[in-house]
């Protein structure tokens, strides 16, 4: 199934009047509007493979019924999520789920789509069938050089993979931990993971990235090899310049100040790049923005000045990507909230006034600094989000376009109603 432009225009005739007021009454309000309309244009966020099929817990799982039963699939249902925001530019495909049989064919139905390839992603936290050595002790970090071979190699196969669908990045995230003391020696681990990770960067492509996620807990209880920043941090710094640490935003045990660590990792330029998500207890895997949207502005916040500081790109010196898990809604519309969130947030936080900021902080005025940084996240900036997708061809509203368009429906006639969960 394919959007066409001229069914989302029809839709946004409708409301064109009143978003051509609520857009005239912000430009009212911010001065050099145009500049921030372009920059939101600009600014594109990855959609996950796994993401497109309803998640479940290991109590259950929901199918809402047409979730893509194959990587073509997949990749039918991102264009649709571009073709509605027009900031979904980017699939990111994990093997091996994703293996693409005919990389041409596969390229070319994405470029059909608008969409390239982002990072591709290793999976040594399964057992595949025919695997000969089990990851149930870990990968990279295992005790048994046989087994970090493996894992190595399946590592080297998904650089092979994405080398084909011009991806420039390897994202790895290690389930590598133990569940109780004494199960590990943390630093033979440790270093077994470097060793590990040394022989993958030394063969990663001239032109490309290794992007190294943590994560505190889960699926092991009691220690995890790359548990946080510092950890990730430090082996990303001993591999080289090819390697930095990539945030999951769920990675992060309750209370953590993200946004401070972000600054850092943009200040020591090791910042790879974002897993979008939102939790409230955990890494939950929620909406973007649906329990905790101040954060996400703070986040961004960091984010918009670090890079202004080191004169980065914005839409693309860093990787923006969603990572969430869709229990009971429909995934396509959780990740329509997620983009827009996203959005919203950035937009928000290029409002931020810098100059009296940097003021207000030079002059310890804390209650002057708190108000400059709320004043920008209590601008309602929703009609400069629907300008910039408006005029890239997108609907004003996507997910209200996505449910008048009957896309759901569509797929489940097509797809059918009982479909098999690929991924997570
Ligand atoms: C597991 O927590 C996880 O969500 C990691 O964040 C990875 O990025 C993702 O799965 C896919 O491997
Ligand atoms: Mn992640």
């Amino acid at each position: 199934m394919k959007l066409n432009g001229s069914e989302i225009d029809e839709l946004n005739h409708p409301h064109l009047t009143k978003h051509i007021q609520q857009f005239e009454y912000l430009s009212s309000q911010i001065p050099d509007i145009k500049s921030i309309v372009n920059k939101i244009s600009d600014f594109n966020v990855t959609i996950p493979s796994w993401a497109l099929g309803t998640g479940g817990t290991r109590f259950g799982r929901f199918s809402g019924g047409g979730e893509p039963r194959s990587l073509e699939e997949k990749i039918e249902d991102v264009g649709i999520i571009h073709a509605l925001n027009k900031s979904s530019n980017s699939i990111s495909l994990h093997i091996p789920w994703d293996i693409p049989e005919n990389a041409n064919a596969i390229i070319a139905l994405a470029k059909e789509h608008g969409l390239h390839f982002d990072a591709v992603n290793s999976n040594t936290f399964q057992d595949q069938a025919n695997q000969p050595l089990s990851y149930k002790f870990g990968s990279l970090h295992h005790v048994d050089k046989a087994v970090r071979q493996q894992a190595i190699d399946h590592n080297l196969e998904v650089i092979k993979y994405g080398k084909q669908l011009g991806s420039r990045a390897l994202s790895v995230w290690l389930s590598d931990g133990s569940n109780f003391p004494g199960q590990l020696n943390f630093r033979k681990a440790f270093q077994n993971t470097l060793e590990s990770l040394q022989e993958i960067y030394s063969r990663l492509p001239e032109d490309w990235k290794i992007w190294i996620e943590y994560k505190p807990y889960e699926p092991n209880f009691y220690s995890t090899t790359i548990a946080d920043w510092g950890q990730s941090h430090l082996l990303a710094s001993k591999l080289g310049p090819k390697a930095a640490t990539l945030v999951d935003l769920g990675h992060h045990l309750q209370g953590t100040n993200i946004e401070q660590i972000v600054s850092l990792l943009l200040m020591e330029g090791k910042l790879a790049g974002f897993h979008f998500n939102d939790s409230k207890y955990g890494d939950d895997d929620l909406t973007v923005g649906s329990i905790n949207p101040y954060q996400l502005f703070l986040i961004f916040n960091e984010l918009v000045e670090g890079m202004d500081a080191r004169g980065m790109n914005h839409a693309t010196a860093i990787g923006w990507m969603i990572d969430a898990s869709h229990n009971i809604k429909d995934p396509i519309e959780d990740l329509i909230q997620s983009v827009q969130a996203i959005k919203i947030a950035y937009a928000q936080a290029l409002l931020v006034d810098k100059s009296a900021l940097v003021e207000a902080q030079q002059n310890n005025d804390v209650a002057l600094a708190q108000e400059i940084l709320q004043a920008a996240y209590r601008i309602d900036v929703r009609p400069l989000i629907a300008e910039a997708s408006l005029i890239a061809g997108g609907a004003l509203n996507p997910l209200e376009v996505f449910r008048k368009l009957k896309v759901r429906e569509t797929l489940i006639k097509e797809r059918g109603l009982k479909t098999i969960a690929t991924g997570l």
